[in-house]
């Protein structure tokens, strides 16, 4: 039987771009003979387009962005009636910050009771404030760098209490906004002075902020997959190209490569997993998640973040991670799609008081 799967892309997001080549990627990968695919395009202003059902991958990014005659007001409507007639068999939400990996989107979806790929409204709004997932980590006992955060309110009334518990970390220290999935916001400090005006940066962008100690070590990745038994991939390594690296080569110039499997001893990469599965628990993931570490000089594994949405073209480093692992990208669509299809099923064999 042909699935059919529905391509949610574009969005009201810095990231758009990035989103419509994750799915021109996907396109390109997807098995034409078991899926039928229906393009679904938000523009840059909010509004929902449906297109027609593809039959072959698209040329170029400009037929995806779907076009409309004349704009129509509430056009989610345009996106329920396609559903109401294909009956998705799941959808990909290829969307990037606000709405999209922040579990708005994932709670349209439940509402809408369409079964989609990957995490769910929890582990997707979870997964987007950096402080939230930071106290699950330590339920899960996992190591972590040393961090303060405190709300806009706070730092207004106690500002000196607040610093002089920022400086009890060792400098450098990273200040960042809570709850942005990207780079806006952050700054690295090496003096209170900095400090202070980093703090009112990341207030623009934030009400909560976090303030982590900076760490000399290797940044190591690992991608999960699976629902209740996930399984993980070998680990990759984000090595720095040039001597010079520092916070702005690794976000401005993209200036790193990436190396896989990342060189590490059996004992470290065993514990990866480990952690991996249990960063994965916690969050009450599904689909997929990367792992994102920290490792010492002295073999010591921190856990940094865990990304529900990562990227997700050929060369991003989450399929890059199976792909080593031996999971083409392609069977991993296949995968992604399955592990949906499961969820879906099993939450809909759940009983639902007075219903
Ligand atoms: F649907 C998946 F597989 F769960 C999924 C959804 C979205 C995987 C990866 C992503 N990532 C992105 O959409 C993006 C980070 C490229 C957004 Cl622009």
């Amino acid at each position: 039987m042909m699935k059919k799967i529905g391509l949610v892309y574009g969005g009201k997001s810095a990231e758009h771009e990035v989103s419509l080549s994750t799915a021109m990627a996907v396109i390109k990968a997807v098995d034409f003979a078991s899926y039928e695919v229906y393009p679904i395009y938000i523009t840059l202003d909010g509004e929902w387009r449906t297109g027609p059902q593809l039959t072959a991958p698209v040329e170029s990014v400009e037929q995806l962005q779907l076009i409309r005659e004349e704009s129509k007001p509430n056009t989610i409507n345009e996106f329920i009636e396609a559903h109401n007639t294909i009956q998705f068999d799941a959808v990909f939400p290829l969307l990037h910050g606000t709405n999209g990996e922040d579990g708005t989107v994932q709670g349209l979806f439940e509402v809408l009771d369409i079964p989609y790929v990957g995490n769910g409204v929890l582990s997707s709004s979870a997964g987007m404030d950096k402080v939230i997932m930071k106290q699950l980590f330590e339920i899960a006992g996992l190591q972590q760098v040393p961090y303060v955060y405190f709300i806009r309110s706070e730092w207004k009334n106690t500002q000196q209490a607040i610093v002089e518990k920022c400086e009890q970390l060792e400098f450098p220290l990273f200040v960042k906004p809570a709850n942005l999935g990207s780079s806006v916001g952050i700054s690295k400090v090496t003096n209170r002075e900095q400090l202070i005006d980093a703090v009112e940066l990341a207030l623009q962008y934030d009400r909560k902020v976090v303030v982590e100690q900076g760490i000399i070590a290797r940044e190591i990745e690992t991608a999960v997959l699976g629902n209740d038994v996930p399984q993980v991939s070998v680990a990759g390594e984000i090595k720095p190209m040039t001597e010079f690296y520092d916070y702005d080569s690794k976000y401005k110039d993209g200036s790193t490569s990436l190396v896989i499997p990342a060189e590490l001893s059996s004992k470290v990469a065993q514990q990866l997993t480990d952690m991996a599965k249990r960063a994965f628990k916690i969050l009450d993931c599904a689909g997929l998640v990367r792992a994102d570490f920290f490792v010492t000089a002295k073999d010591e594994v921190l856990i940094n973040e865990v990304n529900t949405m990562p990227g997700f073209t050929p060369v991003s480093m989450y399929p890059l991670l199976w792909k080593n692992t031996d999971v083409s990208y392609p069977e991993l669509i296949d995968r992604l799609i399955q592990l949906a299809v499961e969820r879906y099923e099993e939450k809909g064999q759940l009983q639902y008081n007075r219903d």
